[in-house]
């Protein structure tokens, strides 16, 4: 037995995702003060960002820096901006304009409870809040680089605009059809899978490595591991709509490649994201180890 599944046998996940979300839900608390005017906005802005969620993105940012030997003040920042542009990315996503989605995290969506000019507007402020919040220095301990600073705001800023999400929504939204002749490829769909939720795991996990000061190798590994695990949960995701029913009109996965195909792929990912740990100190790689096999396990 490797020491990799020792370390992982022993490691109890849940614990670990319930403190580091219950670190990252108080971070978020303060950094949206509740007082400020406009109230409306600000209340609109909490509404949608303390709703819950899984917090995976900054999970994923707060292991990564520990992993190459940062702490997680170090990261917190960060990992704030990111939870802060994925929940905004989500209310954009639910408006009328979009998916037009009633309910999100379990609540009315933000276009629904604040009305849709409200949830335009305070998506915008948590996107530029994300941006003030990753670029103040009071925010990180001292001793925090500001060059490290500023290398991750540039990969937060790749993974979000014309090269990122933003790209993966326009592609989306073009290849929503009803017209069975113009259904969209294997390619088109991993284009999309990639950048609507790839991308921003991605910068997470590597944004957490440069705050950790990760070297070159543990950055092209980390990234590694990330670009697989992005599209193994995105192929998850559409297996679960098809076994589920709720897929409709979607194209998934398994409707290009079939079902089993589709599981042989979440297997090749999961191996691929599995071999670029090997390196790293598995008490640490614990919960990169984890999360895949919790994506596997959703399957079984
Ligand atoms: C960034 C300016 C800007 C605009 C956004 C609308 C849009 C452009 C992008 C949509 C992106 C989108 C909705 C991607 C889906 C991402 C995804 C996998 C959501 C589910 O993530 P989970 O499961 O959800 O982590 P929780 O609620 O747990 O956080």
């Amino acid at each position: 037995i490797s020491s990799a599944s020792v370390a992982t046998a022993e490691f109890d996940f849940k614990a670990y995702m319930l403190e580091k979300s219950a670190s990252v839900n108080r971070a978020l608390d303060l950094a949206v003060p509740p007082q400020l005017h406009p109230k409306l906005m600000h209340e609109a802005m909490r509404y949608s960002l303390l709703a819950g969620g899984k917090r995976l993105r900054p999970i994923l940012c707060i292991a990564a820096c520990e992993i190459v030997g940062g702490v997680q003040a170090f990261a917190m920042p960060p990992a704030c901006a990111l939870e802060m542009v994925h929940t905004m990315s989500l209310m954009h996503d639910d408006l009328p304009c979009m998916d037009d989605d009633d309910l999100r995290r379990g609540q009315p969506s933000c276009h629904r409870a604040y009305g849709e000019p409200l949830a335009v507007l305070a998506a915008d402020a948590l996107l530029f809040l994300s941006y003030r919040h990753l670029a103040d220095m009071d925010n990180y301990p001292s001793g925090v680089p500001p060059a490290l600073v500023l290398r991750a705001t540039a990969e937060l800023s790749r993974c979000i605009g014309a090269e990122g999400l933003v790209a993966g929504q326009v592609m989306d939204m073009e290849s929503t059809t009803d017209d069975l002749n113009k259904s969209v490829d294997i390619d088109r769909l991993e284009f999309i899978h990639r950048h609507k939720a790839g991308v921003l795991i991605e910068g997470s996990v590597v944004i957490g490595g440069i705050m950790g000061g990760g070297s070159d190798c543990e950055m092209k590994r980390l990234r590694r591991y990330a670009r697989s695990f992005g599209l193994l949960f995105q192929v998850v995701d559409d297996i679960l709509d098809v076994t589920k029913d709720l897929a409709s009109n979607k194209t998934t996965y398994p409707k290009l490649l079939g079902m089993e195909r589709s599981r042989e792929f979440v297997e090749e990912l999961l191996c691929d994201a599995k071999s670029h740990m090997e390196d790293f100190d598995p008490m640490k790689a614990a919960p990169f180890l984890q999360l895949l096999n919790y994506g596997k396990m959703l399957l079984s």
